[in-house]
């Protein structure tokens, strides 16, 4: 014999009828409430969670997929959940509503909770946890991966912060990571990593290029940390008209768009891991970068033009 019976709880209005595709819920929905759906065979078994339905302020219809031929006697449920404290239905740790907004999360299933949908390196369940966006890499957009901002607890996944520096060590934080040093510890003296300053206006091509003794082109900084192997050339704001050839693990970082301006040409040929960044390069007759057989080349001037 069939007997299809609705509970209803905590719901202001709710009909049940017979549906030859299944059994239909019809009840009324609201914005400040979203529906959880239960479901029993015998009423001294648990309950199964069959669905969870987003609340809208008009009629809503819940069809079970399973069709009432195939169905014995069967129970409903329907839990009425406030939207600002949201349920886990299916206990994975990520909530429900976060679940049933992204169609490749299921509600229902506690497994998506161990993927890694972007591939970030951190699990659905960890971005949702800090309040990342489990679709995107880099939440925060400042090139710097939600992984590995994770990882070292110096950084900020919510907050652009690729031009910080929290170690002091005048290596900002993307440069750190482009040139795997620790972005959290300071790098002390030159070692194998090396930051040369340049300054057109105060700076002095005989210097060496430490922050009080600037040296005066770009050329000139390119050079001093090549020979030392990788690092940063730190340009101040000023207008430099020189061609550049950059090197392998070099990094021209300039003080920002219309700040600093080269209006000579860069040419990156044949290079592996470089870039230059935070700096307006002007057409300087034909072009200002000339990218050739190169890999790994970050650029990232504000403006070419
Ligand atoms: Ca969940
Ligand atoms: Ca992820
Ligand atoms: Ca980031
Ligand atoms: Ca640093």
């Amino acid at each position: 014999m069939l007997s299809l019976t609705a509970f209803i709880l905590m719901l202001n209005h709710i009909d049940a009828e017979p549906d030859p595709s299944g059994f239909k819920l019809i009840y009324d929905g609201t914005n400040t409430f979203y529906f959880q759906i239960w479901g029993t065979e015998s009423l001294t078994d648990t309950w199964d969670a069959l669905d969870v339905e987003s609340g809208y302020n008009q009629q809503q219809t819940w069809v079970d997929p399973i069709s009432l031929t195939t169905q014995k006697a069967f129970f409903y449920r329907v839990n009425k959940v406030d939207i600002q404290t949201p349920n886990d239905i299916d206990g994975d740790g990520i909530h429900d509503l976060l679940e049933h907004s992204h169609f490749f999360l299921n509600p229902l299933d506690p497994t998506d909770a161990t993927n890694d949908l972007d591939g970030n390196g951190l699990d659905n369940l960890q971005e949702s946890l800090i309040g990342l966006d489990i679709t995107l890499v880099d939440s925060d957009a400042d090139g710097m991966e939600d992984g590995y901002e994770v990882q070292h607890a110096c950084l900020n996944p919510q907050l652009s912060d690729a031009d910080g520096n929290p170690d002091g060590d005048a290596i900002a934080n993307l440069m750190e990571m482009l040139l795997g040093s620790d972005p959290c510890i300071a790098n002390t003296g030159t070692g194998s990593l090396s930051v040369v300053y340049v300054d057109g206006l105060n700076g002095n091509n005989t210097n060496d290029g430490s922050i009080t003794f600037p040296v005066a082109t770009i050329q000139k900084g390119i050079d001093l940390v090549s020979s030392n192997s990788v690092g940063q050339v730190i340009v101040a704001a000023g207008n430099y008209t020189e061609n550049n050839i950059l090197y392998n693990g070099v990094y021209v970082q300039g003080a920002g768009t219309d700040l600093t301006i080269s209006t000579g040409r860069f040419d990156i040929v044949g290079v592996t891991n470089a870039g230059v960044r935070a700096m307006t390069i002007a057409d300087s007759g034909g072009y200002g970068v000339n990218i050739d057989q190169s890999d790994g080349i970050l650029l990232q001037p504000e403006s070419v033009r």
